[in-house]
């Protein structure tokens, strides 16, 4: 088989040595690489607020937008921050600027520059324990409360490349379906979504009765999936069997700051839902996009 060959699942014989195809296909096969570090030269803005927030709206950076909102409407003002939007598609996370801020070049990358010297933090759940600890919300106390809202945190973090970089790939991306790798992963997601659906029995939310960083992670996946908004797979997993989780889904959806989390750094969809960058309260009313004008 030559390089340039499209790879084939049922014919496939890997070479002695991987080679870098720019050409493999799939919806991402501009952005990924083999390699880290910067591609440009390119600062990032910063605004006037303490925190300093890079991102998109992708369920990783609805994480950070969502605990942000819910922390000011609890009302600690010390969360306001400016949100500026990063075009995974385009490359911005390759630049200089952001590089710095993230190594690993992926959002949500968040710099906290409320004291002598900025702190980074990346990583979404990094971020979340990040501002959970610094205005003490959204995280339990008590020494068994905590270590359950870590846990479901840290299971997050490990469960959902199962069901994005797998499932969601191969059912919704990959440049031609292929059986193998769709029903290993969507195995693996109904599984998922099994552990989840007997936690949410037992329990108003995955760290008991209040409402925490583990479901602010877990909600923009599983949550979005149930709710049949991610990869058009509602039916094909069926998740309207998950009937706790779906009873959690809708709350947490209900809920006004995460109504307006999901909306900012979001450059797609719906215009009424979108706000591209965010840096005021009021710019979810006049909606920041009119002001920065048309995407580059
Ligand atoms: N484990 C990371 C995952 C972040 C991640 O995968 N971000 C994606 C968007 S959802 C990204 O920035 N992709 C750009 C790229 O891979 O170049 C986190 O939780 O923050």
């Amino acid at each position: 088989m030559n390089d340039s060959a499209k790879p084939d699942s049922s014919t496939y014989t890997p070479p002695k040595v991987w080679t870098w195809s720019k050409e493999n296909g799939g919806q991402f096969a501009s952005i990924n690489r083999p390699i880290a570090g910067p591609t440009h030269e390119k600062e990032l803005p910063v605004g006037r607020h303490p925190l300093q927030l890079y991102s998109l709206a992708t369920p990783n950076g609805v994480k950070v937008t969502v605990l942000l909102e819910e922390l000011l409407a609890l009302g600690h003002s010390g969360a306001e921050y400016d949100a500026w939007l990063i075009r995974i598609n385009d490359g911005d996370q390759f630049g200089s600027g952001f590089v710095a801020v993230n190594p690993n070049s992926k959002i949500p990358a968040l710099l906290d520059r409320s004291g002598a010297a900025p702190i980074r933090v990346f990583e979404s759940g990094s971020i979340l324990l990040h501002l959970a600890e610094k205005f003490g919300a959204f995280l339990p106390a008590d020494a068994a409360g905590r270590a359950e809202c870590l846990n479901w945190l840290f299971w997050q973090m490990g469960s959902a490349p199962y069901l994005g970089g797998g499932f969601g790939h191969f059912y919704a991306y990959a440049p031609s379906k292929m059986e193998y790798p769709i029903d290993r992963f969507a195995m693996e997601a109904k599984r998922q979504l099994d552990v989840l659906d007997r936690r949410l029995a037992d329990s108003p939310y995955l760290a008991g009765s209040d409402y925490t960083i583990a479901d602010i992670a877990v909600w923009p996946w599983y949550g979005a999936l149930v709710l049949g908004q991610l990869y058009g797979a509602a039916e094909f997993l069926q998740v309207d069997s998950y009937v706790h989780v779906q009873r959690w889904a809708k709350q947490i959806a209900a809920r006004p700051a995460v109504q307006r989390g999901r909306m900012v750094n979001r450059s797609w969809g719906e215009p009424a839902g979108q706000l591209w960058e965010r840096h005021e309260a009021s710019d979810f009313e006049s909606q920041t996009q009119d002001k920065i004008g048309a995407p580059s």
